[in-house]
Parts: C-alpha cells; sequence; structure tokens
C-alpha cells in the first residue's frame, strides 16, 4: 500500500527537500500551503503542478491543501481529507531575530499550532494510526548547561523562539506519554543549503559575496561575528526525520555533524571560494573584514543585527542517532556545504541581475 505522508511548512528549506525525500521512496506526499498575496510555492514549483498539468504527465508530485497552523479547523479538515500514516511538523515561524519582533505570533504558531496539530490528531481518532515528527531545535539549549549538547542537557532557551519551540517540545513528549502517540522530536542543529532563507546568516554571506564578487554590491553588514554554530545540510538532515519515523520506538535525537564554526569563519570561507582572502582587524562593532589584496573593507559590524538576548554556541553529540538509526551526521562536508551554496548564488544573482535589466529596459 502506498504511504501517506503530510508535511506543514512544505515550503519551506526543509519542508521541499522532505518532500523530493519521500516521493523517491514512493510516498503519496501532501502539503500545507498557507495563504500569501506573493506565490510561495518557488522551492516546491517542480514539484507541484496544477492538476490537469498533472493527469498529462502521470507523474507523483505533491498535493497542496490550503491551512494554517494558527487555525484549528483547517488543519482538522486536511488531516481527515489525507489521512496520513506520517505528519512532519515542519511549519514555523523560523527567524530567531524576528521571534522578538512577533512574539506573540511565533507562540502562536510554533508553540499552540503544534499543540492544534496533536488534538487534530486525537480528535479525529488517529492517534494509533499516525506517526508525529516535531521539527525541534537547538536553540532549545540556549544559554548552553552542557557541551557538547545531547538529548539529556537541560534547555535554557534565549528567545521567543526558543521558548515557543520548548513547549512545543513537551506538548510532543506529553502527548507521547499520555496518549500513547508514535510522537517524536528531532532537535535539529543549524542545518544550511541553496534553498535556506536569505535572512538567515549563511544565505545573508553567500548572496552578499557572489554580488560582492560581481561587482553588484559594495559591502556586508553583519551582527555577532563571535557566534559559533554546528552547521550541516539540510539535505542530509531531511533523511533523519523520516529515519526517526521508521524507528521501532518513539525517541528524540539530536541530529548534528559535531563541529562548530564561528560566523566570522562561515564568512571568510565564502569569501575565498569567490576568490577572495579577507583578513580581519579592530574588535567589537569597529571590527572590519578588508580584502587582502585590494585593501577595501567589505564585512563591517552593524548593531541593528545584534539580538536582545544571544545564542553564543551549540555544538550537538549526534551519538544517539549515529547508534540506533544508522546516520552520517557529515555525508557533506562544512567546507562542501559553504562551496556549493556559494556556487549557487554566484549563479542566482547573476540570473536576478539580467531579469533587474530587463525589467529596465
Ligand atoms: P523555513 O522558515 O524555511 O520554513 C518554514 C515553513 O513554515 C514555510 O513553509 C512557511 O510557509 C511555513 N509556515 C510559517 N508559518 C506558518 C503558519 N502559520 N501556518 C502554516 N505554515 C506556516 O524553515 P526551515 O525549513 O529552515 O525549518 C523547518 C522547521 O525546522 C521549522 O519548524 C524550524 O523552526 C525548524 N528548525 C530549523 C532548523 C534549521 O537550521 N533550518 C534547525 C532546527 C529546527 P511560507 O513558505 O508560506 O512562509
Ligand atoms: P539561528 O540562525 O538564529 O541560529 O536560527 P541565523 O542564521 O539567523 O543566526 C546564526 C547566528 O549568526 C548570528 N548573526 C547573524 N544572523 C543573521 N540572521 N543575520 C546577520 O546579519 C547576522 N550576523 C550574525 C546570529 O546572531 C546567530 O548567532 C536558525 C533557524 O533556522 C532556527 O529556526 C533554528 O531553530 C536554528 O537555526 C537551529
Amino acid at each position: 500500500m502506498t504511504k501517506v505522508a503530510l508535511i506543514t511548512g512544505i515550503t519551506g528549506q526543509d519542508g521541499s527537500y522532505l518532500a523530493e525525500f519521500l516521493i523517491d521512496k514512493g510516498y503519496e506526499v501532501h502539503g500545507l500551503l498557507r495563504r500569501s498575496s506573493s506565490f510561495n510555492t518557488g522551492r516546491i514549483e517542480h514539484l507541484y503542478l496544477d492538476e490537469w498539468v498533472r493527469d498529462m504527465h502521470r507523474k507523483r508530485l505533491v498535493n497542496l491543501h490550503y491551512a494554517d497552523m494558527t487555525d484549528s479547523s483547517s488543519l482538522i479538515r486536511v488531516i481527515q481529507t489525507v489521512q496520513p500514516g506520517e505528519i512532519y511538523n515542519l511549519a514555523a515561524q523560523s527567524h530567531v531575530k524576528v521571534s522578538f519582533d512577533v512574539p506573540e505570533y511565533t507562540a502562536e504558531t510554533d508553540a499552540v499550532g503544534t499543540l492544534r496539530l496533536l488534538e487534530a490528531v486525537r480528535i479525529l481518532g488517529l492517534e494509533k494510526k499516525t506517526r508525529i515528527y516535531q521539527a525541534s531545535t537547538s536553540e532549545l539549549y540556549g544559554l548552553v548547561q552542557e557541551v557538547p549538547q545531547k538529548e539529556t542537557t537541560p534547555f535554557y532557551p534565549r528567545s521567543p523562539y526558543g521558548v515557543a519551540k520548548l513547549y512545543g517540545y513537551w506538548i510532543t513528549k506529553n502527548y507521547r506519554e499520555s496518549y500513547g502517540m508514535f510522537a517524536v522530536n528531532g532537535i535539529l542543529f543549524n542545518h544550511e543549503s541553496e534553498r535556506r532563507g536569505e535572512t538567515f546568516v549563511t544565505r545573508k554571506i553567500t548572496i552578499a559575496v557572489a554580488r560582492i564578487a560581481q561587482q553588484m554590491q559594495d559591502k556586508l553588514y553583519l551582527g555577532n561575528l563571535d557566534a559559533l554554530r554546528d552547521w550541516g545540510y539540510a539535505k542530509d538532515y531531511v533523511e533523519c526525520m523520516w529515519l526517526m519515523l521508521q524507528h521501532n520506538t518513539p525517541e528524540d535525537f539530536v541530529i548534528a555533524t559535531g563541529e562548530m564554526h564561528s560566523v566570522r569563519d562561515f564568512c571568510a570561507l565564502a569569501f575565498a571560494e569567490a576568490g577572495i582572502q579577507l583578513r580581519w582587524e579592530g574588535k567589537g562593532i569597529n571590527e572590519k573584514g578588508i580584502d587582502i589584496s585590494t585593501g577595501k573593507t567589505l564585512v563591517e559590524v552593524d548593531p541593528k543585527y545584534f539580538r536582545p538576548a544571544e545564542v553564543e554556541q551549540l555544538l550537538g553529540d549526534p551519538t544517539k542517532a549515529k547508534t540506533l538509526l544508522g546516520w552520517n551526521p557529515r555525508k557533506t562536508s562544512f567546507g562542501e556545504l559553504v562551496k556549493l551554496m556559494v556556487k549557487h548564488d554566484m549563479k542566482f544573482v547573476r540570473k536576478l541581475k539580467v531579469k533587474d535589466e530587463i525589467d529596465n529596459e
């Protein structure tokens, strides 16, 4: 029988890779689409065609349903229609800094939204049929209590996003313990890709590097250059979400590479990929990244990108996932990740430039 999966957040970075992964595994894939005044299906356009085109091509593509994590009735309706064997709850207001500006909406979507989804499954009597993956995060660790962080490390979130996700983590665990649901948390550390949102630091850097290398921009402004993150490749991480739901018992897992790098290191490596060597000068808000060959300042610090409370360092220990799920944490190395993002964005910005030129003709 064909397996049926529902992905909330299918239009996001992870949702798009997970949809591809599940289609390859032969799943019938459904996703939530939220109403937007402009197209928000860019990352899954290659998987989503209007029904008449789909019938013509007889291709297995994703099926999209309008719904929103803030609207219980829409969640119940979609789950009732789709009757999924697996739900991947990836939908979230996922930007940490933005969560300080929209804390209530972040809580509605990321915390109460998770509750709404779990309740929808229970209301429909699917708690023994449907397995649920909850997108938990290394932001739960926040002000780090132990290095590296593993499944047993105490949490100390540092943002409205982290606090909302803490609720999502515990309510998932609570529904597992209270109702015997197969509901699990993947505590994923940062993972990036060519499809990463453009305001997260890695993609912001790789787009700026590509623009600076092609004389379309003079400088890149960043916030905390000292922040340390355990960065993996999103395409490698979605496999783990699936593995967790195939495991014989419902358990929570840390997914990370076990390697940590600073924002400064990521930045220097990205520029190096474009043939620009940087040297760093100054300290704190006066720090600058200077092109060694021209002496031009290419990177500066702008305090507007600082957060009211910062997570200074995150480093995960993926031993449990390696041992129980047989997952390889470093399929794509840090160097390869930076390289593939810069390579992609070199072409991406060139295409945008051509489009701008045509629009301005
Ligand atoms: P993105 O921000 O790229 O995608 C978020 C998705 O959620 C989008 O599809 C977005 O829709 C959707 N969404 C947002 N709000 C709502 C809402 N109210 N109702 C329905 N859908 C909504 O995130 P990622 O793909 O990077 O992350 C996926 C999940 O994993 C998130 O929950 C994130 O918090 C979590 N996570 C991510 C990590 C990472 O490093 N990427 C690490 C750990 C956890 P739209 O396209 O319309 O905006
Ligand atoms: P993060 O990712 O907050 O870890 O959350 P982000 O890329 O936004 O920040 C990483 C670190 O870089 C520092 N930083 C900057 N960040 C941004 N966005 N822009 C800047 O200009 C900048 N300069 C420095 C930040 O202060 C921070 O320390 C991501 C999201 O995907 C979450 O949804 C997910 O849960 C966590 O990763 C794990």
